[in-house]
């Protein structure tokens, strides 16, 4: 693939947005290739955790390509901003864990896209925002659906009426991101953090992850009986007996067996 590259190391998933001369952003082509890999990381079982990072030290994502978008239709843009919206929410439902590295510019569609992850950690040059009215548009790939949801409504409000764009430190106050972290140890932070999490029995986190994004959709009972539900799921299989075992016996538990 031209644009994006999925690299797997052990039981790790790297995803990279490799389109560094127009500041990774996102035209049709770089949608496609991103949703094939999706689709390929969602049905192998070997990966437990994805990381989302852009090729070069300036952009995670600029946003979506706006040579692109300049003479599009009403129509051809709303289809547009379904397909984004879909390959996003492919994101939100793969089984495994995502982490976004953020290590530039996340910019509309690119803090949309770090949005759509469950993680997100950002260099200290990492800048986030939703510009789009500065372009006389609104963001399209989710962004006034979720970055409220994370941050707040008056935040994302603000945000999202005045364009601003923000530094990471601002971003972690805002409850963006999850840490800021100096540039050259981006990745290998994203690694470890990964690391921590494969370690873990797959099939609790993947539980995990799914009660959290799908109880934010429903009410708070209906979310609470599905907890119940994926809570009982976890006593059916292999992982819960080896965890409560590992702890009776003083010793750290195995959950990975090649
Ligand atoms: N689309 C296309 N090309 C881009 C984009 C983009 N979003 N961002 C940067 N580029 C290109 C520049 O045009 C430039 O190309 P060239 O070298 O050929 O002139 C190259 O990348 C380098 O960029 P700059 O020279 O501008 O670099 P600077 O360091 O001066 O500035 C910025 C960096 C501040 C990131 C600046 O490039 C910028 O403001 N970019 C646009 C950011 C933006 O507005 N993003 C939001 C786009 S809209 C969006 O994402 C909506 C998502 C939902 C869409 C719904 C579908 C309809």
């Amino acid at each position: 693939m031209a644009f994006v590259e999925l690299r797997k190391e052990n039981r790790l998933g790297i995803v990279t947005i490799n389109r560094p001369k127009a500041l990774n952003a996102l035209n049709t082509q770089v949608l496609a290739e991103l949703e094939q890999t999706l689709r390929e990381i969602a049905v192998d079982d070997k990966i437990g955790v994805i990381i989302i990072t852009g090729a070069g030290e300036k952009a995670f994502v600029a946003g979506a390509d706006i040579v692109e978008m300049q003479n599009k239709s009403a129509e051809a843009a709303s289809d547009f901003a379904r397909k984004g919206q879909n390959i996003f929410r492919l994101i939100q439902d793969l089984p495994q864990p995502t982490i976004a590295a953020v290590n530039g510019f996340a910019l509309g569609g690119g803090c949309e896209l770090a949005m759509a992850c469950d993680l997100r950690l950002a260099s200290e040059n990492a800048r986030f925002g939703q510009p789009e009215v500065n372009l006389g548009i609104i963001p399209g790939f989710g962004g006034t659906q979720r970055l409220p949801r994370l941050i707040g409504r008056a935040r994302a409000m603000e945000l999202i009426l005045t364009g601003r764009t923000i530094k990471a430190e601002e971003a972690l106050e805002l409850g963006l991101v999850n840490k800021v972290v100096p540039s050259s140890e981006l990745l290998n932070e994203a690694v470890e953090l990964a690391k921590t999490i494969l370690v873990k029995g797959p099939e609790a986190v993947r539980r995990a992850k799914s009660a959290v994004n799908k109880g934010l959709e429903i009410d708070t009972n209906t979310g609470c009986e599905l907890e119940a539900t994926l809570f009982g799921l976890c006593f059916a299989g292999k992982e819960q007996k080896e965890g409560m075992a590992a702890f009776l016996e003083k010793r750290t538990a195995n959950f990975i067996q090649e």
